[in-house]
């Protein structure tokens, strides 16, 4: 079989059996499980450095939390949070840097300030995203969230959860190449947590083998979610590591997810290699 591969303007990643990591750094007062530790620039800087450094493939940088009931930033202060950041790290380092934004203005600063992705949880609802990463030759990722994050938990309804997420998935999908997008150049991700009360989210991450039929490699954000919480009875966030990275290791071991979004870099790092390497004896 033809390994997936992922293309980032003038890089391309080769899936196969080793996820990639995507190291979170949130410059924002407000995320759920680190807001205020890098709202500091230079502090960004440092903490998107050392994900580097313990082996993240790409570093996630945003600068509006997403979390149920959050409110939006304005755009002025989401460039002033993110572009001063993706700017420094793209001078030191090579690993390739995607930006967390809904805003298109966000994303064409970022691109043009040296990221190589746009991370959009709204799945590309605006047609100026789309616009901005068909010019830029961007990777994109397109996740899966119905409304917007302030509303989103209220009430979460699906007939069949699994198969309204790939639909819509694939939906975007098309209208994305359609739109001058190479196909070679989407993620898609089923967006767990956003719009989902947990049992939703456990249907999700036991059936995404749908969602990695449509044949893009899949980005999975589990990190440290309320469901893992909920279950484990884990109330800090940071307690969740452990839990997060079983269920990212369920999912990248059924080839099921390729790009492993995360807090913890060097527990998902160790965990690609190890995967990595037991599947290459396979018989
Ligand atoms: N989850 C969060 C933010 N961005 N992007 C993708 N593609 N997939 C996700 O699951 C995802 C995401 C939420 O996590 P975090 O950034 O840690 O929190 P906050 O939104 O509060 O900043």
């Amino acid at each position: 079989m033809t390994p997936l591969t992922w293309r980032i303007r003038d890089r391309t990643f080769t899936l196969g059996t080793r996820p990639l990591v995507m190291g979170v750094v949130n410059v924002t007062p407000d995320s759920f499980s680190d807001g205020g530790k890098w709202l500091d620039p230079s502090a960004a800087v440092a903490h998107a450095l050392r994900l580097a450094e313990l082996g993240a493939d790409i570093l996630d940088i945003g600068g509006e939390s997403t979390r149920p009931g959050a409110d939006p930033v304005p755009l002025d202060e989401e460039l002033r949070r993110v572009v001063p950041v993706v700017t420094e790290v793209a001078k030191r380092t090579s690993v390739a840097i995607s930006v967390d934004t809904m805003k298109a203005e966000v994303a064409r600063e970022a691109l043009a300030a040296g990221a190589h992705i746009i991370n959009d949880v709204a799945g590309f609802r605006d047609p100026a995203m789309i616009a901005a990463a068909a010019e830029s030759g961007a990777g994109v990722v397109a996740m899966h969230m119905p409304g917007v994050p302030a509303t989103m938990n209220l009430n979460p309804q699906y007939a069949d959860v699994v198969a309204e997420v790939t639909a819509y998935l694939a939906e975007r999908l098309q209208k994305l190449t359609e739109s001058g997008i190479p196909h070679e150049a989407v993620c898609l991700d089923p967006g767990i947590g956003f719009g989902k009360r947990n049992a939703h989210s456990l249907e999700l991450l036991a059936n995404l083998g749908a969602v990695a039929a449509l044949g893009r490699p899949v980005c999975l954000g589990v990190s440290r979610k309320g469901f893992i919480g909920k279950l484990c009875d884990r109330d800090a966030p940071a307690d969740r590591d452990p839990g997060s990275l079983a269920v990212a290791c369920f999912a990248a071991a059924r080839g099921q997810a390729h790009v492993l979004r995360v807090h913890d870099v060097k527990g998902a790092r160790d965990a690609a290699i190890l995967l990595d390497a037991i599947d290459r004896h396979r018989r």
